[in-house]
């Protein structure tokens, strides 16, 4: 399966409570009725679009129905598609692929189980087929299920694996990760992080510190910050996504297990509020369930048939 189809059925149960929600709103007659813009409100916010993102979207509605623009159906979806289009492009990023930095030092962050250690994985697997060498750092020293995970994604998809033992401060083994991808001359490095700590402060701090230390051995780097957050959690991924924004200075977000939900489009107020790109999207838990997103696409197959 390629692409669209992986992105169309990852996004077939928020397609389904979306279509759903916007049948219920055409039950009635074949004309939009006025106060069209109420309907909607319930079947977007359903859809964890958010209130302000909700809001935006029905003053426009309101606007083009007073004005006579929107008569059906077919001109209302029309209408939909084009604002959340406008909502959810981001001009001018580069892709995470697309970066040529080297050797690339990702950073990647997020709360305990949205899928970090996975995606490193599946992104190490896609750099891979870029004929590109990977290094993953097993900074997530928490747990030693943790380091013992990405040590198996390693060998599955041919990443070198640098790893300290379990309780070791994360900041001495992305230090050494990033030394030894220097020595060996990796191109890219992907470093997993814990997603919890005793308090959130402290997580951010532990951060804050890891990008510091990295910084020392190669200046400006980690060239990206990769945010992952699950779909899964619909509006709770927004509050989550402030906290890490805050402080980690994110660059890309990855927004995981779109497969299991019908709260996709979170992926509208996401963007919308943080102005950062998705760069790929989680659509199932195999090495190739890992596809880059496109913004048009995603819209064309939030509102399909
Ligand atoms: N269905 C689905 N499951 C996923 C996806 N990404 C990760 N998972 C699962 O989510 C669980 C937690 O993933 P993990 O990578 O360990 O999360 P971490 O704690 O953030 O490192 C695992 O069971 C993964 O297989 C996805 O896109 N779709
Ligand atoms: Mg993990």
């Amino acid at each position: 399966m390629g692409f669209v189809g992986k992105l169309k059925k990852g996004l077939s149960k928020t397609r389904g409570r979306l279509s759903e929600g916007l049948g219920r709103v055409f039950l009635g007659p074949k004309e939009i009725a006025e106060n069209v813009a109420e309907e909607l409100e319930e079947v977007l916010i359903e859809a964890d679009i958010g209130v302000r993102a909700t809001n935006e979207i029905l003053e426009m509605v309101t606007e083009r129905v007073s004005r006579k623009e929107l008569k059906d159906r077919e001109s209302l979806i029309q209408a939909l598609k084009e604002k959340v289009r406008e909502m959810v492009v981001i001009p001018d990023s580069t892709p995470l692929m697309e970066s040529h930095e080297k050797p690339l030092i990702v950073l990647i962050v997020g709360v305990n189980g949205v899928g970090k250690t996975t995606t490193i994985g599946k992104l190490g697997k896609i750099f891979r087929e870029q004929g590109k060498t990977v290094l993953f750092s097993a900074a997530d020293t928490f747990r030693a299920a943790a380091i013992d995970q990405l040590g198996i994604w390693a060998e599955r998809i041919g990443a070198d694996l640098v790893r300290h033992n379990p309780g070791a401060d994360p900041s001495a083994v992305a230090f050494d990760s990033v030394q030894a991808a220097l020595k060996r001359g990796s191109d890219v490095v992907l470093i997993d992080t814990a997603g919890r700590l005793h308090t959130k402060d402290n997580l951010m701090a532990q951060l804050e510190k890891m990008k510091r230390v990295i910084a020392k051995v190669i200046p400006g780097a980690p060239h990206r910050v990769l945010l992952i957050l699950d779909g899964t959690n619909g509006q709770n991924a927004l509050s989550q996504a402030r906290e890490f924004m805050k402080s980690t200075g994110v660059t890309d977000l990855i927004i995981t297990k779109l497969d299991g939900t019908a709260r996709g489009g979170v992926i509208i107020p996401i963007i919308q509020e943080f102005q950062v790109p998705i760069g790929f999207v989680g659509v199932g838990e195999q090495e190739d369930d890992l596809i880059p997103f496109d913004a048009n696409e995603f819209v064309e197959l939030l509102f399909a048939d």
